[in-house]
């Protein structure tokens, strides 16, 4: 019998950020890596929500901690980033998964929700993995960019175009990170959800005639859990993906493969 490759998928000690992970599919994240044996910092704006998702997964004994900032606000983010330097906590692995969607024809939206999502979705990426990449680089130890991305990044439909948008760039900025960081041993890949099964989705998946359009358009014939996503984060967290870079898997029941 061919022995396992035990340390293949294992991210024993790696320690992985994941942007927007108190609730969801960040949190489902959170719960999978922390199962595959990284230290993770969980992320969110509301303090009391951390907090609880700390708890949550301490106490199924996984090793996590709290760390609060909004990000949106580049200030914030480089003064989290400050705090785990002081803490001398290295992130090996960063998963940009913090996300808004915003349902408006275009038409009708103000400059002030288009940017709010842009810079959410799309410039928050960037900033996060500026500090994370700053610190990745001269360590020279490797590392790892996860962003998620979505169908959207490759297709669009009506009343999302600012999520649309930001999904687009955001397969791009994947692969711009992909070309600048791995000279230095940082893989920088995408996941693209289909539709799931999260609160964000809630109104999509209360309406029986959109319930019936997801349904129709992929072939497993239903919705996502956010935990179907969590065995493409570990394989691109861990070594297993090395030479895997600029590279978005979709995670979709199959939905991009049907014409
Ligand atoms: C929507 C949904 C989508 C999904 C996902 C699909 O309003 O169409 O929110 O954006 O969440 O991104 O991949």
């Amino acid at each position: 019998m061919p022995s396992r490759s035990p340390t293949l998928f294992d991210l024993t000690g790696r320690t992985a950020l994941i942007t927007g992970s108190v609730r969801g599919i960040g949190f489902a994240f959170a719960r999978g890596l922390a199962q595959a044996g990284a230290r993770v910092i969980l992320n969110g704006r509301n303090k009391a929500a951390l907090d609880e998702a700390v708890g949550k997964l301490s106490g199924e004994g996984l090793s996590v901690l709290g760390l609060q900032f909004d990000v949106a606000d580049e200030a914030a983010i480089t003064g989290a980033f400050k705090r785990l330097d002081d803490q001398n906590i290295p992130v090996d692995i960063l998963i940009n998964n913090a996300g808004i969607q915003f349902r408006k024809p275009m038409v009708d939206l103000a400059l002030a929700d288009w940017e709010r999502v842009l810079n959410t979705n799309l410039t928050a990426a960037f900033l996060v993995g500026r500090e994370a990449a700053r610190r990745m680089l001269p360590r020279g130890q490797g590392g790892k960019v996860i962003n998620i991305c979505s169908l959207t990044s490759e297709m669009a439909r009506n009343t999302v175009a600012p999520y649309t948008a930001a999904k687009g760039g955001l397969k791009m900025l994947t692969r711009s990170m992909a070309v600048e960081w791995g000279p230095h041993n940082v893989q920088t890949n995408g996941i693209g959800p289909g539709y799931i099964a999260t609160e964000m989705n809630r109104a999509l998946i209360d309406d029986p005639k959109f319930d019936a359009w997801v349904k129709a358009s992929n072939p497993a014939q239903r919705w996502g859990q956010p935990e179907e996503l969590v065995g493409a984060a570990i394989f691109l967290s861990s070594a297993a993906s090395n030479y895997v870079n600029g590279q978005i898997i979709y995670v979709d029941g199959g939905w991009l493969a049907v014409l």
